[in-house]
């Protein structure tokens, strides 16, 4: 992929104009659906360099473009999901392969290593939160990958990602940040010593809670092709569709992104001072464990955010039960505020005792905060207190 004068320009610009230049031929202003499968061919393998959908999509290319530049990436692949992201990569790496994961990750992402990949490769769980854990870790095992989620789901914990990237680099092992929860607008893991970035952009890259998608980000030219190969290979490319939806609502990224955060702001520091929450977690708040690393490495503190609400599993169903405008669903990064419990839900898969391990208790509720009017959110949450 080559770098062009617009990647050089501010972010807000490179979402609107990176991959969405109008159409050649027409002069469309929007880009075409390029809603087919395959292209002609006008003699045997001679073709415009584009076979066969599953491989290429002039739509998703364009896609493609636009997300490689937001993370100051040289190469990129949407893909159909983030778990079909994720699944890439595990097959990019040898077979018996050591992977160190974060103990707090999604859940799917959880159970995709400990029940389809475990049989292929070996998974050591810790808090790389721990520097000096995630070190000795790393120096006792030969491990291929690291992989982080930063801020985790659904706990938010931060990893100093530049200090993980380095004593990685010590021991060779590649580094993948599922960078979801920041979105490319407030974190960017490449610049920071990673190696892949990874986004579910079904959350707020698309920002509009109707699309599934992923997508990997990377210098690596080899790894990419690898990658691709992977991709051609089994086939979780994305439909033209859905990457052109991808295109249209990520050109407010910008604009959400800022108006997540400044809710989510106004939010947290509500539900700290609030009688009936046992603990907040927000990057944004000076009581985040980590918050300073979130300052230094985190452009903004983002929408995400969990609370501990004070008492037993039913009184979190009740609260639950009784938000209105907070949909309760799973998924994040839509307009819309959702609301949600892992240890139900998200997390489902991880054995009660992991969780609890690492702090996922049954009174822990998460709050994908939207864009909507912030105090309409906040009275919101104030009758279902009222509640409970
Ligand atoms: O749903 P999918 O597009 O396949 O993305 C999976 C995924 C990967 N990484 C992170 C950090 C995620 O949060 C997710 C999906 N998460 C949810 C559906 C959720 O509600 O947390």
């Amino acid at each position: 992929m080559k770098k062009t004068d617009r990647d050089q320009m501010d972010f807000a610009t490179r979402v609107i104009h990176v991959g969405g230049e109008p159409d050649k031929e027409t002069g469309a202003i929007m880009p075409p659906i390029y809603q087919t499968s395959t292209y002609v061919q006008s003699s045997p393998g001679k073709h415009k360099g584009y076979e066969y959908t599953r491989s290429h999509n002039p739509t998703r290319t364009r896609l493609e473009e636009c997300i490689a530049s937001l993370e100051n990436a040289k190469h990129s692949l949407v893909t159909a999901s983030g778990l079909s992201a994720e699944m890439l990569i595990m097959h990019a790496i040898p077979a018996g392969s050591t992977v160190i994961c974060g103990d707090d990750v999604y859940g799917g992402t959880y159970r995709l290593f400990t029940t389809v990949f475990n049989s292929i490769h070996n998974f050591i769980f810790v808090n790389t939160t721990d520097i000096k854990l995630l070190e000795k870790t790393l120096k006792e095992h030969k491990a291929a990958l690291l992989w982080l989620e930063s801020p985790t789901n659904p706990l938010l914990k931060i990893t100093d990602i530049t200090k993980a990237c380095a004593i990685a680099k010590k021991t060779k092992t590649k580094v993948v940040v599922d960078n979801t929860f920041m979105s490319p607008y407030f974190q960017n893991p490449l610049d920071l010593g990673a190696d892949i970035v990874l986004h579910s952009m079904t959350k707020y890259i698309n920002g509009h809670s109707d699309v599934i998608g992923g997508a990997l980000m990377l210098n690596d030219a080899d790894m990419y092709k690898k990658l691709w190969v992977l991709q051609n290979s089994i086939g979780p490319s994305q439909s033209p569709f859905d990457s052109w939806l991808v295109l249209r609502g990520i050109k407010t990224l910008a604009i959400r992104m800022e108006a997540h955060q400044k809710n989510a702001m106004k939010i947290a520091a509500w539900l700290e001072k609030h009688p009936k929450v046992e603990r907040v977690v927000y990057p944004g708040l000076k009581s985040h464990p980590q918050h300073s690393i979130a300052k230094k490495q985190m452009k903004g503190f983002g929408g995400m955010i969990t609370f501990f609400l004070k008492g037993d599993i039913k009184k979190c169903n009740k609260f639950l039960s009784t938000v209105k405008l907070f949909s309760l669903a799973e998924s994040l990064g839509g307009v819309e505020s959702l609301i949600e419990h892992p240890a139900i839900m998200t997390h489902a898969s991880l054995p009660k005792k992991t969780r609890e391990a690492i702090g996922l208790t049954d009174n822990l509720i998460r709050l994908s905060v939207g864009i909507e009017n912030v105090e309409d959110l906040i009275n919101d949450l104030e009758v279902a207190f009222a509640k409970v």
